[in-house]
C-alpha cells in the first residue's frame, strides 16, 4: 500500500480521481468532497498495473504515523497555493521524515496547485522550505514533482513513480 498525506484541501483526492481514470478528460475536473477519515483507491501505475493508495488528510495527521509501517511508499503533498501553509506543511514534512518507520520508506513530495496564478514559484519554494537541505539531508529516497491536479501537469511522472515503486516492493519479501 502507498500512503498519500497531506493537510486538507491540497488536492489528494483529486489527484487519486485523475490516476483512477488515467489522466485522461484533461478538460473535466472531478469533483471532490473533504475527505472525512480516510480514502482507499485503487489506481493505475505506468504500465497499468493495479496500486492501492490510502489517503490521509491533515485532521489524522496525529494518527499519521501509525500507517507508516504498513506503506511501502508515502506520497507527501503540499498546497502550493497557500504560502502560509506550506511552512507548516514543512514540518509535518520533516516530523515524518525522521520518524524510524519511514526510515527505508521512498518518499514522493508533490508540490501541488502549481497552476494557481497566486502560487509561489520555485526560488520562493526554496527559500521557505529549504526543500533541496530536507531531501540532501534525508536518509529516505526523495523525489520532488511540481503538480496540478487541476490540469493534470506531471501526473504522467506521478504514476511512473509509483509504478517504480510497485515493483521496488514486488522484489522485497516484507512488504
Ligand atoms: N487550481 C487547482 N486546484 C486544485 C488542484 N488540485 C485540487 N484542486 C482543488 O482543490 C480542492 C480540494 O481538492 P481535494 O482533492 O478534495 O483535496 P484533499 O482534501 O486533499 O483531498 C478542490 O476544489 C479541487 O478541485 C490543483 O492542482 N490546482
Ligand atoms: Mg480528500
Amino acid at each position: 500500500m502507498i500512503l498519500l498525506v497531506g493537510a486538507t484541501s491540497v488536492g489528494k483526492t483529486l489527484l487519486l480521481k485523475r490516476l483512477q481514470n488515467n489522466n485522461s478528460m484533461k478538460d473535466d475536473i472531478p469533483t471532490t468532497i473533504p475527505t472525512v477519515g480516510t480514502n482507499l483507491m485503487t489506481v493505475l501505475t505506468s504500465k497499468k498495473a493495479e496500486v492501492t493508495v490510502r489517503e490521509m488528510g491533515g485532521a489524522m495527521g496525529p494518527i499519521w504515523h501509525n500507517y507508516y509501517n504498513d506503506s511501502h511508499a508515502i506520497m507527501f503533498m503540499i498546497d502550493m497555493s497557500k504560502p502560509t501553509q506550506v511552512a507548516i506543511s514543512c514540518v509535518q514534512l520533516m516530523t515524518m521524515l525522521s520518524q524510524p518507520a519511514t526510515q527505508n520508506t521512498p518518499v514522493l513530495v508533490l508540490l501541488n496547485k502549481m497552476d494557481n496564478a497566486n502560487g509561489m514559484n520555485w526560488p520562493e519554494v526554496q527559500s521557505l522550505m529549504r526543500l533541496d537541505q530536507v531531501v540532501q539531508h534525508a536518509g529516505q529516497s526523495i523525489s520532488v514533482l511540481e503538480t496540478s491536479a487541476k490540469t493534470g501537469h506531471n501526473l504522467d511522472k506521478v504514476t511512473k513513480w509509483l509504478y517504480q515503486q510497485s515493483k521496488l516492493a514486488e522484489g522485497s519479501s516484507t512488504s
